[in-house]
């Protein structure tokens, strides 16, 4: 077994629609991850945990997600110096918004790198930790320049009905 080098977590089940095409694009491009739901609210210990054994457990990077009062990003990142990367995942009462603004609107000194609302967010958050690690290991950032490369050729070659 390869050890995860990217945590992804969540703040409920629920969240695991918008969160899994993070887990996919990551296994797509061959990055060992791990998956969890961690809360903010409802597992804070279990959150101060995750997040001070991080880095000890080898993780380079952490993908969070959350909706609404989207904390469980900006706690994370306060509790280790790992990348942490939000993804708002879209809230029922506002589309979203909420939990955009709750992971975005950070103060100066604990950064999280904040995507866009839902599937897109998550899917970016993965290549965005895939390119983070691509600096430090070739294979991935073959994996990387691939993935890249394919994409602008399936755009080029694409027929409209
Ligand atoms: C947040 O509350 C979760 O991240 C989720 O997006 C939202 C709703 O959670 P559930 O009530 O569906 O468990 O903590």
């Amino acid at each position: 077994m390869t050890k995860p080098l990217v945590g992804i977590i969540m703040g409920s089940t629920s969240d695991w629609e918008t969160m899994q095409h993070a887990a996919l694009q990551l296994e797509a491009l061959g990055v060992p991850f791990e998956k969890r739901v961690v809360s903010a609210h409802r597992t804070p210990k279990l959150m101060v945990r995750y997040a001070e054994s991080a880095e000890k457990r080898g993780l380079k990077v952490i993908i969070a997600g959350a909706g609404g009062a989207a904390h469980l990003p900006g706690m994370t990142a306060s509790l280790t110096t790992l990348p942490v990367l939000g993804v708002p995942v879209e809230s029922k009462a506002l589309k979203g918004l909420d939990s955009l603004l709750s992971i975005a609107q950070m103060p100066g000194g604990v950064p999280v790198a904040t995507f866009a609302i839902g599937k897109a967010g998550a899917i970016n958050a993965a290549l965005f930790a895939v390119s983070l690690l691509a600096q430090s290991d070739a294979h991935t950032k073959r994996a990387w320049e691939n993935f890249r490369v394919r994409q602008t050729a399936t755009v080029l070659k694409a027929k409209l009905p």
